[in-house]
Formats: C-alpha cells, structure tokens, sequence
C-alpha cells in the first residue's frame, strides 16, 4: 500500500532527564546493530517536553534516523496561557510530530473533541503532523459496538482539517491501554478501517490512502507481529513497552 509503517514510543512521565538521553542514544545502537533499515519503517519518541532539546541535539548531533515529537501542544499560538507549549516551540526543536488526545488528556484534563479539533488545527498551522487518538471505554464498546465512539471522536477531530493534510491517526481502546490486554488483531482492523474511511470521508481518499493507522494499547514485542499483518494497521503507539530498549527495538522490527 506504499505506506511507510510508524512505531512511536510515547514515554508518557515515565523516564527520568537522564535517563531519557541516554535511552535514545542505547536505542539508535540498538536500531543500527539490528540492521532496521529506515525505509521500511519510521521509529519516532515522544519525550516530555523538557527533554525535547536534548533530543533533538542528539539526533542531529549523531545524525540519527529517529524522529521525535510532543505529547501534546496548545491549541492557541500565543497570548496569556500560563503553562502552555505552542506549535511554534515545537516546530522551532524540529518536532515532526505532536500527539493529540490521548485518552490520558481525555479524561485526566478534560480535553473534549472540540479541543482535540483545536490542537489538530493548531498542529497543522505550525507544520507538525498530529498523532490524533481515539478510542472507546470499555462502556462504550459494551453500549455502541467496536467503531462507533472512535468515529464520532475522528469526524469531530477532521471537521476543519483541509483535504489532503498530513495526519496520523491512533486508536488506542482506553480498556487496552496500560492493562496489558490489547486488542486483538482483527477488533484493531475492523476500528482502523472504519477511520480509515473517516479519513477518506473528511479529507479525501488520497489523503485515505497515504495515512498511517497505528493501534495503541498494551502492544509488545510478543503481539505486534499480529496487528502488523492487518492491512489497515500501519504501526503502532506504545506506551509501557517504548521504556525497554530491547523491547522497543523489536517492536521496531515488528518481532
Ligand atoms: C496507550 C499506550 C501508548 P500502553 O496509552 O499511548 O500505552 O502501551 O502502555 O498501553
């Protein structure tokens, strides 16, 4: 299908400073010792936002092949928001990519898909490619089936994107995510589907075509084989496995 799978490490609170730069460093040697060959799949890390400048020295220091992101941006620009990182901080560190409404922003800060819409637009504005997550709650699989609240949550988020953008989507089932039971292949498939066909609906099917699908939720070295043969699953978003470089380094290579 010509898409260039993505496996994305969102660490989440997790690393510490010093740790964070060195575990980059360790995983690039792991990377290179593995032969990963960067052409068939982009491995990107999400590092709290304090460590994005040592990351990106890092990276364009040892001219590495990792990309690297942030866990969340503003939806506004500029002005008087005490605490707030906008698209431009992360566009001037060289971020290729910003996730946007993980459930854990979802529901910990009360971010709704109007805001999630906001910070899509917001991340488009400064050239960043938006990691957008979606996903039901255990409830709401039980109460609307397996598509539904993903869908509705991806329509609000597209509402305003212009046809073609360069956008990623994430379905992270919050019932998957950190419990370690993941979904499995097919229930990703038949959800990455349906967003696919979102996608195509409010952006356009060129748009459909070229976009990555990740599945997130408990995924580790031992299931991604299984969501990586989907055809609509074109990597995937880990949290607690990303924070082990072996283990992180074999997702990369699918094993
Ligand atoms: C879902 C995922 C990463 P984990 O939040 O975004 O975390 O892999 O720990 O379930």
């Amino acid at each position: 299908n010509g898409r260039v799978p993505l496996i994305a490490g969102n660490w989440k609170l997790n690393l510490d400073h010093l740790q964070s730069i060195a575990f980059v460093q360790k995983l690039a040697w792991s990377l290179k010792d593995a032969r990963l060959d960067f052409n068939d799949v982009e491995v990107a890390v999400f590092p709290p936002y304090t460590d994005l400048r040592s990351v990106q020295t890092l990276i364009s220091a040892d001219k590495l092949s990792l990309k690297f992101g942030a866990q969340d941006l503003s939806e506004h620009d500029s002005g008087a928001y005490t605490g707030e990182i906008s698209g431009q901080f992360l566009r001037a560190l060289d971020c290729s990519y910003v996730i946007i409404g993980h459930s854990e922003r979802r529901t910990l800060h009360n971010e709704t898909d109007a805001v999630v819409a906001a910070k899509t637009a917001a991340a488009l504005r400064h050239g960043l490619v938006p990691v957008i997550c979606v996903g039901e709650t255990a409830e709401d699989l039980e109460t609307h089936g397996p598509s539904a609240v993903p869908v509705s949550q991806l329509k609000v988020a597209l509402a305003t994107v212009p046809q073609g953008a360069d956008i990623v989507v994430a379905y992270e089932p919050v019932w998957a995510i950190g419990s370690g039971q993941a979904a499995t292949p097919e229930q990703a498939e038949q959800v990455c589907a349906a967003l696919r066909a979102v996608v195509a609906e409010k952006i356009g099917q060129d748009a459909a075509d070229k976009t990555r699908v990740l599945y997130g939720g408990s995924v580790k070295s031992g299931n991604i084989a299984g969501f990586m043969r989907q055809p609509n699953v074109d990597g995937a978003l880990v949290g607690g496995a990303s924070l082990d470089i072996t283990e992180f380094s074999n997702i990369a290579r699918f094993q």
